[in-house]
C-alpha cells in the first residue's frame, strides 16, 4: 500500500506473541492403589483357571519303533518311569470277537510289531485279540512262554478260522501269513488236557523286528 503524502510516520509496536505448543495432554493415570495403608478388606479372589492335572505323559519313541496301544491297567501308574517297550497286558472280557474288538485290541499292525502278554486259566480258557492291517502285510504270529499247551487260531473279520495250530506241547507255535487289509481276530486257547498257562503272544508285521523288550 503507498503511504499517503504528509502522514507521519507510525510505528505500531506489536506486542510480541510467543505462540506457545500447547502441552500435550498427559494420560490420564489412575491410581488404583488403596489409600495407604492398605485396608484389611475383603480377601484377594483369585479368578485363575484351575490348572487340570498334568496329562500322562509317555516318553517319545525314536522313530520307526511301534508305539504298542497302552492298555489301560497293569502299566505303572503317572509319574512313574515308562519302560521303552511296554508290552499289551491282555485285557478282559475278551472270551468273543466283539468284546476283543472292544476290549483287547491290538490297533492297526501294519508296519508295526506287538507283543501281548495273558494268562488262560481253567474258567477261563481263552483270549481273543483284536488287530486291524491297513494295508496288505505279511503277518508273524508266535505264542510262547506257555507251561501248559496253548493252541493258537487266526480269524478272519467274521471270526471264521484262517489258520491254527494245536499241536500239543508248549514248544513255540508260529506262522506268518500274508492277509489283505481289514480286520483280523487272533485267539489263545486252551489245549486238551490244559489247565490254562500264562503266555506271551507276539503279533508283527514280519518286516518289523520282535519288540526289544519283550524278545
Ligand atoms: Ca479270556
Amino acid at each position: 500500500m503507498t503511504k499517503p503524502a504528509g502522514l507521519p510516520n507510525v510505528t505500531v509496536q506489536l506486542p510480541t506473541i510467543t505462540i506457545q505448543n500447547p502441552t500435550p495432554a498427559r494420560p490420564i493415570v489412575v491410581d488404583h492403589r488403596p489409600a495407604s495403608p492398605t485396608p484389611a478388606g475383603p480377601s484377594i479372589v483369585d479368578h485363575r483357571v484351575p490348572r487340570p492335572p498334568a496329562p500322562i505323559s509317555y516318553a517319545p519313541q525314536p522313530a520307526g519303533v511301534p508305539t504298542p496301544p497302552r492298555p489301560s491297567v497293569g502299566q505303572p501308574s503317572a509319574g512313574a518311569p515308562q519302560p521303552p517297550n511296554p508290552y499289551f497286558l491282555e485285557q478282559e472280557s475278551n472270551n468273543t470277537i466283539a468284546d476283543a474288538r472292544a476290549n483287547n485290541n491290538l490297533g492297526n499292525l501294519s508296519a508295526k510289531a506287538i507283543t501281548a502278554k495273558g494268562e488262560t486259566a481253567r474258567d477261563d480258557i481263552k483270549d481273543i485279540y483284536a488287530f486291524s492291517l491297513d494295508q496288505q502285510t505279511n503277518v508273524s504270529f508266535s505264542l510262547a512262554e506257555m507251561n501248559q499247551n496253548l493252541n493258537l487260531k487266526l480269524m478272519d473279520s467274521q471270526g471264521r478260522k484262517v489258520k491254527e495250530l494245536t499241536q500239543s506241547g508248549t514248544d513255540v507255535k508260529e506262522f506268518q501269513k500274508t492277509l489283505a487289509p481289514g480286520d483280523y481276530f487272533v485267539k489263545v486257547f486252551n489245549g486238551s488236557h490244559s489247565q490254562g498257562s500264562s503266555y506271551k503272544l507276539t503279533v508283527r508285521d514280519a518286516s518289523q523286528p520282535t519288540p526289544a523288550s519283550a524278545a
